[in-house]
């Protein structure tokens, strides 16, 4: 498949860029740097240095016989993107390019305003560009599991079927996002699902869990490849945060109990998730949702599972509770569905799908759908 990775610079999209790349598809990134120039601006730096955009993309040459194309470009950009789109020409778009830090988004006004606009308009412009240039291509979108927040009742894939005052529906699963920056990823949830509806774009939003670690087998190939790793208190995700403090004798920076409970899953499952995606397309006017996560656990959990590890290295690890900077439940119930990632495998046959009123039918339904 031809596949282009936006923001493709980054954590995810590098390792998904080389993941596709070495499974033999035709491959493309898009950054601006963006996340480069976050960095500079908060005086954080990644655990790991990574190279320039050139050099990484010539040790992947010279190490593997691929190329990867790179377009350098903001993609709230127009111009940009549909030129991106048209010369490209893609079967899918892999969709990471967004400034994805929930405490980034509420450090105030000015960065709220960004992340909404960046996010937002980033991806409505690929709505746009595509419906123009490339309406067929697939549409793969970095989502979130934390569009979702923590309601006490089970969290379903994109769409729960309800009954109200005696009638039957089955409508987007209730959005309660915990911050600026998850609140942009459900204002696009909502603008991808409108261009499907209206269009007949094909799309899937991936709600991701928190990722883990930081090596796949590509990455790992030479030290040129090396992937980001963030351990700092605004774009450290938290058990990389918790393994990097436990390496250097910082206690655990537990925030609040500790009973805030999240998807999680290793990169390594992020790119193959993506390849899954890619390999089984939504079909035209569907807007599929797929919750991306391996495992769920609290963050003491986290925290306790870090410390046993640590033991193991001769490593004495504490675990300290600080009050929680954000504005979330520090314990809750919470049970997420993941089923329909595993059911687009090629092993599965069938899958049952929750199909929403306005997809194809005129009639919502829950089904089974033959692949
Ligand atoms: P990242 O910050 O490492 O990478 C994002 C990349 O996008 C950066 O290289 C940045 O320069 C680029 N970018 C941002 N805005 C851009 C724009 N307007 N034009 C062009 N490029 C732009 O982030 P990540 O951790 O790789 O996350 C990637 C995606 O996956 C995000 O959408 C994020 O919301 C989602 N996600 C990440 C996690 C996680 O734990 N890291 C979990 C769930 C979902
Ligand atoms: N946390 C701590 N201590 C820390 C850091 C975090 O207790 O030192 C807690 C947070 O309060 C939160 C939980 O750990 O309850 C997860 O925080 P996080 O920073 O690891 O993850 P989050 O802010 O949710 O965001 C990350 C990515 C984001 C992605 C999201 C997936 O940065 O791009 O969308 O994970 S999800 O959480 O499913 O929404």
């Amino acid at each position: 498949m031809r596949v282009c990775v936006l923001g493709g610079d980054g954590y995810c999209g590098w390792a998904t860029a080389l993941y596709l790349s070495r499974k033999g598809h035709k491959v493309a990134i898009a950054d601006n740097f963006a996340r480069r120039q976050w960095d500079f601006e908060l005086g954080v730096q990644t655990l790991t240095p990574i190279r320039p955009m050139p050099e990484r993309l010539r040790a992947w040459k010279q190490l593997t016989g691929e190329s990867i194309e790179f377009f350098s470009g903001d993609i709230t950009d127009y111009e940009f993107v549909s030129t991106l789109v048209r010369s490209f020409a893609p079967d899918a778009v892999v969709h990471f390019a967004e400034q994805r830090a929930a405490p980034y988004s509420m450090i105030d006004r000015k960065h709220a305003v960004f992340t909404q606009v960046n996010n937002v308009v980033g991806t409505l412009n690929l709505l746009f560009a595509l419906r123009e240039f490339r309406p067929d291509c697939h549409l793969v979108k970095l989502g979130t599991m934390g569009e979702y927040g923590t309601p006490n009742i089970d969290i379903e894939e994109g769409y729960i079927a309800i009954e109200h005052n005696g009638r039957k529906d089955v409508v987007p699963y209730p959005k309660q996002p915990g911050s600026f920056y998850h609140l942009s990823k459900v204002h696009d949830s909502h603008n991808i699902m409108f261009a499907c509806k209206i269009w007949g774009l094909r799309a899937t939003d991936l709600n991701q869990g928190v990722v883990y670690g930081t090596v796949t087998d590509e990455v790992a190939l030479d030290e040129d490849l090396i992937n980001r790793l963030d351990y700092d208190e605004v774009f450290g995700t938290v058990l990389n945060r918790f393994c990097a403090q436990a390496a250097c004798g910082h206690p655990l920076t537990v925030y609040g109990k500790g009973g805030q409970t999240r998807g999680y899953l290793d990169i390594r499952d992020t790119v193959r998730c993506v390849e899954l995606a890619c390999l089984q397309p939504a079909r035209p006017g569907e807007c599929r949702v797929f919750n991306q996560f391996t495992e769920q656990f609290s963050v003491l959990e986290l925290a306790h599972m870090v410390k046993a590890a640590g033991r193991k290295l001769n490593l004495h690890v504490e675990i300290d509770h600080l009050p929680d900077p954000r504005v979330e439940s520090e314990e809750h119930y919470y049970n997420a569905r993941h089923c329909q990632i595993r059911a687009s495998s090629p092993k599965s046959t069938t899958t049952t799908r929750v199909i929403p009123s306005w997809w194809n039918s005129g009639s919502s339904r829950i089904c089974s759908l033959n692949r």
